[in-house]
């Protein structure tokens, strides 16, 4: 499938996807979703990649949903087309780890495709919102319900009610990034962050974000033997058999995703 509106590299076991759509600061087309997940579906196909980046410009991770597509369409348009749901989510069934390396601003359906990524480097420019509200909507790719769970009720109400935006700094401080790095370092440390992740063991990388997945749908109890069971079952791999032997020699491990 040839894309329009993203790119797609790799370096070494990094697979990196960018929004690239500058014209509408990478607004997100139903074409953009479809890409998306065609690119997501390749590198998860892909056996030599071990992880993913997903970055926009410099200017604009995206600013949302692309308004101008959406103006025209009736509540039956998008009833019954079920718009835009399906390829938006694709990323959330994917498999291998996802870091969103985000500069400028992540708005609306920006901010949850951000939020469907499995951690969220900031650049220092970042600035997260939800500001559907302001044009008579609200979010609809999970933005109420991630943002809550990110930075609790307060915050995600206060911001979804507004349409406030959020800095790096205030998005770091209240969990919903795990870190802010200098703009020009950014695609950098994201693929450098990625990269080290690639290098382990795929299976045993897939079991782990499974499992912290599972913390947001499920007691802890369940959770906890969620987790139990995936441990007891990394005991069954060659990797884990080679991670600890190489350990024990005080050597680098080399991991065969067995
Ligand atoms: N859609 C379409 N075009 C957009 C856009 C958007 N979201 N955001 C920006 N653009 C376009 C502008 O129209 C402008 O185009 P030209 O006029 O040059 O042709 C160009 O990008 C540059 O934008 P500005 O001139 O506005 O640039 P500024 O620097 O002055 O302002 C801004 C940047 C990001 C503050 C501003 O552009 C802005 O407020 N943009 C809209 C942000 C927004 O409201 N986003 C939320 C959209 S609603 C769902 C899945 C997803 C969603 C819903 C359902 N399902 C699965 C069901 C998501 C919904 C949304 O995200």
């Amino acid at each position: 499938m040839a894309y329009n509106n993203i790119v797609t590299d790799t370096k070494g076991a990094v697979g990196i996807i960018r929004l690239d759509r500058p014209k509408a600061l990478n607004a997100l087309c139903a074409e953009l979703f479809e890409e998306l997940a065609d690119a997501l579906d390749k590198f998860e196909a892909d056996e030599n990649i071990g992880a993913v980046v997903l970055t926009g410009s410099e200017k604009a991770f995206a600013a949302g949903a692309d308004i101008l597509e959406m103006q025209p369409k009736t509540y039956m348009d998008v009833y019954k087309s079920d718009f835009l749901s399906h390829n938006s989510e694709r990323l959330s069934t994917f498999r291998k780890p996802v870091i969103a390396a985000v500069a400028g601003y992540a708005l609306g359906g920006g901010c949850e495709l951000a939020m469907m990524c499995d951690f969220i480097l900031a650049a220092d420019n970042a600035q997260f919102g939800q500001p559907e509200i302001k044009l008579g909507t609200i979010p609809g790719l999970g933005g109420t319900q991630r943002l809550t769970r990110a930075v609790g009720k307060s915050k995600a109400m206060e911001m979804c009610l507004t349409g406030r935006m959020m800095s790096a700094e205030e998005a770091e401080s209240s969990g919903l990034v795990s870190r802010i790095i200098p703009l020009d370092d950014l695609m950098d440390e994201a693929v450098k962050v990625a990269g080290e992740i690639a290098d382990l063991s795929q299976p045993i990388v897939m079991m782990c974000k499974e499992s912290v997945n599972k913390a947001y749908e499920t007691t802890l109890r369940e959770g906890i033997m969620f987790e139990r069971r995936l441990f007891h079952s990394t005991f069954s791999t060659e990797d884990q058999k080679e991670g600890m032997s190489a350990f024990a020699e005080k050597r680098t491990p080399e991991f065969k995703n067995r």
